[in-house]
């Protein structure tokens, strides 16, 4: 009897293990993820690049530690398919969305569709302007400020710029505030030309509108480019003209891509001003777990920015992501949106 009570559960253990390991749920949260598989979206606009993917490994790393379900969507900077994505989430009963840039104008009507049948929404980076909708941002006015006094730092009050900028992107248009007041306030400071694109080759595009500026204006010597794709794009035109002893870049954003091209000999991109994107999309997970569960989420979301020098990554001897989050502790977790029982140990 023992005998074929012991084997009974041999055979049963491992199925009751495994139905944990689907379902676990997570222990002491409130429902529903003590149960686990609760159904998330994360639809996005842009899917190209560093920032995007590390933004998504992020977002991915917080809902496996929450056990959700996450449908991830990636977007091809395609305003269409980004509304039929959202139309698709809804359909396949999702208890949150976390919309993840886009154009509000093709988003308003797809959106509060989401919300009348009760589907939270978190937005990252587009304004959806809904009271019902928190708003996560890197904090880009700061950022951008940051960056602009290190400008100031480097090459005075007086110099000739150029200038990377696509109006319509959120974080795109609060920097773009920051450059405008900065050019008030700074009469020295002359925008000599404005260019930009963002699409699935944002960085080789940029280069060869760049190339064409800064043939054109050989007197510029600083180029402020708050995308590290734009950034990535002038340094490649400003290589391929053999001028980089010439050009100071300021940008946005890091990546461990982006701090071998700023830290590599004769490199003219001298400083960003970043987060962990990583970070980001975690909070972004968190902002759609904590109205799941019913609880309070501010309408304000920010993660704060890092200036990050040249010269202070090369003296610090950082050579990736993972090397900077340990020494700058704003690189490994961010305090916004979180809750006793929502596991925060994520890279
Ligand atoms: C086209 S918008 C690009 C920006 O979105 C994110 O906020 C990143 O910081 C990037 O600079």
């Amino acid at each position: 009897m023992k005998f074929i009570t012991r084997l009974a559960l041999s055979a049963v253990a491992p199925l009751l293990l495994m139905q944990a390991a689907l379902a676990a749920g997570v222990n002491g949260a409130p429902a529903p993820f003590d149960k686990g598989g609760v159904k998330v979206a994360l639809v996005s606009y842009i899917s190209a690049g560093d920032f995007f993917q590390a933004y998504q490994a992020g977002a991915e790393a917080q809902a496996k530690a929450l056990d959700i379900d996450l449908r991830v969507f990636p977007g091809r900077q395609d305003a269409a398919a980004q509304r039929e994505q959202i139309l698709q989430a809804i359909n396949l009963g999702v208890s949150a969305i976390v919309i993840d840039h886009g154009l509000p104008e093709s988003l308003g009507d797809v959106v509060q569709q989401a919300l009348d049948k009760g589907i939270k929404v978190v937005a990252f980076d587009v304004n959806l302007n809904n009271p019902k909708i928190p708003q996560v941002e890197q904090s880009d006015r700061e950022l951008a400020d940051l960056a602009l006094k290190q400008v100031v730092k480097d090459n005075g009050d007086s110099f000739k710029a150029g200038y990377v900028y696509v109006a319509g992107f959120a974080p795109l248009d609060r920097r773009n505030e920051v450059w405008d007041t900065f050019k008030k306030q700074n009469a020295g400071v002359i925008e000599k030309a404005r260019f930009g694109n963002v699409s699935d080759t944002t960085a080789t595009s940029t280069a060869d509108q760049a190339k064409a500026v800064l043939t054109a204006n050989p007197d510029i010597s600083v180029v402020f480019a708050p995308y590290d794709e734009f950034a990535r794009g002038v340094k490649l035109a400003a290589t391929d003209l053999g001028i980089t002893g010439k050009l100071k870049i300021y940008s946005a954003d890091v990546s461990t891509a982006d701090i071998q091209e700023i830290t590599e000999p004769g490199s003219p991109w001298v400083a960003t001003v970043a987060t962990n994107p990583a970070v980001v999309g975690a909070v972004s997970i968190r902002a759609a777990a904590l109205q799941v569960a019913g609880q309070e989420v501010p309408h304000q979301i920010t993660v704060k920015p890092t200036l990050l020098t040249q010269e202070g990554l090369r003296a610090a001897g950082v050579k990736t992501i993972e090397e900077l989050a340990q020494k700058v502790p704003a690189f490994s977790a961010s305090d916004a949106v979180t809750a006793s029982w929502i596991p925060d140990r994520l890279f």
